[in-house]
């Protein structure tokens, strides 16, 4: 048994966020170990050569006695219920706060501008990006990351003068942060997704629900009441891809001047035209709509945040037209890993086809039940081809619904398409399932699928 010294604060996880809270530490000048499950993690030697001081201990947490330390920090791949670290999660310290705790809960203490943040299944990483971009737009000096880009800790450190955080927040970070009490929130939807992890629907609901613990602001979908707070904030906002009720931000048919179509409208004002949206799909839309809510809370102005939804194009691995070869358009949306973002990627492009949908699909399904994918295939789709570990999984789910095949790898899926695609076609990678079987993370997917994109139209086009 290794014994966490007395007061010594143990980080485990030696991954991004791992490091960040490392960073952190050292910064505040707060003693700390480092506890990773793996027996050799990537970056062992740098980081032990970075942190020469700092004892590491590499394996089963069972092997560690954390009762004399002063806090936990677990990274946010690192289950609270991980045996060794079960006996200490739930129990608090003697400041009342829990003796396992996140990163994010060391960002809200340390933190000096508001916060606002953003849950959800799907589209977390577009609304964040729209918030940060409108309040940049509108001038003010805004930090942005979390679950996407920049670790929230490393922010503090990266812009001292921020007067605004605008952070993407996953379950597995939000599980573990005891109050986050932001200026506004949104969880913008609610579908399948990290089951593994937390058990069923309703404990990843749970885990997402602890954004709204201390908000002043909430925004919510009207159309998944899975979204809707348990516990209120003082004020609530919700947006609907229908026409708004008063207060509402929805869509409703609006003659600006130039005859009657779907406008962006809060309540009864209207907002800009639906089809200045750059972003495609009502789905988007209705992100468009959650980012206006929380930046009208703001005090963004309407033009800086009107100006944003008209000129993003949209993040790369969600929805990404890579080519158009020969009639046929790839699309890589690797980003799709849950059966929601593959659905809402399917409704958005089946219906403005010429021809039908090719979707490659597979990987590690997280324990989701793939069965909804099968109506929306059965209607635009020529073929779903599968790969990866959860490949037969998806094929009894979708068998009956449209033509399947199996193969090894996203290589060899590729290299199928290309063979049945038709003029008029897509090929769209939105897998539905985490990457991590075959792949590091979904970019480095979305890479492999646009390097075969690039190496299939040097074929054609020589
Ligand atoms: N580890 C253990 N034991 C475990 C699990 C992990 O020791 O049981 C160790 C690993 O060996 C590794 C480290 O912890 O050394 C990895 O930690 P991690 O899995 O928490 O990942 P990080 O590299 O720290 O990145 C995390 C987020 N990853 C996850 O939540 C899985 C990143 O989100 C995030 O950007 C980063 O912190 C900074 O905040 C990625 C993600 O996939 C994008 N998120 C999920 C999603 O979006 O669906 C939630
Ligand atoms: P997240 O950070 O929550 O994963 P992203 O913005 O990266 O969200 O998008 C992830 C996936 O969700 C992409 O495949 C995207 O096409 C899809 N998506 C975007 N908006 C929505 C929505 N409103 N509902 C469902 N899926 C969506």
């Amino acid at each position: 048994m290794v014994e966490v010294p007395e007061g010594v604060t143990l980080v485990v996880g030696l991954g991004v966020s791992g490091r960040a809270i490392c960073r952190h530490l050292e910064r505040r000048g707060r003693p700390f170990m480092v506890a990773d499950t793996r027996a050799a993690p990537p970056g062992l030697a740098e980081f032990r050569a970075a942190h020469p001081g700092i004892a590491v201990h590499c394996g089963p947490l069972t092997e560690l006695d954390m009762e004399p330390a002063r806090e936990v920090v677990v990274s946010p791949g690192v289950d609270p219920r991980t045996p060794g670290l079960a006996a200490l999660a739930g129990r608090h310290g003697p400041d009342g706060e829990p003796r396992v705790v996140g990163e994010i809960a060391l960002f809200v203490r340390a933190a000096e501008a508001p916060i606002a943040a953003i849950t959800g299944a799907n589209a977390k990483s577009t609304v964040t990006t729209l918030l940060g971009e409108m309040a940049a737009e509108a001038g003010v000096r805004v930090a942005v990351g979390g679950n996407l880009g920049t670790p929230a800790l490393d922010l503090l450190a990266e812009r001292p003068d921020a007067e605004l955080f605008v952070l993407e927040l996953s379950s597995f970070q939000l599980e573990t942060t005891p109050r986050l009490g932001a200026e506004s929130v949104a969880f913008l939807n609610l579908s399948e997704d990290h089951l593994d992890r937390h058990g069923d629907l309703a404990g990843y609901r749970a885990a997402k629900q602890a954004i709204f613990r201390g908000a002043r602001h909430g925004v919510v979908n009207a159309e998944d009441p899975a979204t809707w707070p348990d516990a209120p904030p003082p004020a609530l906002e919700r947006f609907t891809t229908a026409a708004p009720g008063p207060g509402e931000w929805g869509i409703a048919c609006h003659d600006g001047g130039d005859g009657p179509r779907d406008w962006l409208m809060h309540g009864g004002e209207p907002l800009m035209p639906a089809s200045a949206v750059r972003l495609p799909g009502r789905h988007n839309q209705a992100n468009a709509l959650a980012a206006l809510a929380m930046g009208h809370r703001l005090g963004l102005a309407l033009p800086a945040m009107r100006g944003v939804l008209e000129r993003f194009a949209g993040l790369a691995h969600r929805g990404e037209l890579v080519a158009e070869i020969d009639g046929v358009r790839w699309i890589n949306d690797s980003k799709g890993t849950n059966v929601g973002a593959t659905l809402a990627a399917i409704a958005g492009l089946g219906p403005t086809l010429d021809g039908r949908l090719i979707l490659l699909a597979g990987g590690d399904g997280k324990g989701a039940d793939f069965a909804p994918l099968a109506p929306p295939l059965a209607r635009h789709g020529r073929e779903a081809i599968l790969f990866g570990r959860d490949a037969g999984r998806l094929a009894a789910a979708l068998d009956g619904a449209l033509a399947l095949t199996r193969v090894e790898d996203l290589e060899a899926a590729m290299a199928r398409a290309a063979a049945i695609a038709e003029p008029g076609d897509c090929v769209l990678l939105s897998p539905a399932c985490a990457s991590l079987d075959q792949f590091p993370n979904y970019r480095a997917r979305g890479e492999a699928f646009r390097e075969a994109v690039r190496r299939l139209a040097g074929e054609e086009r020589p």
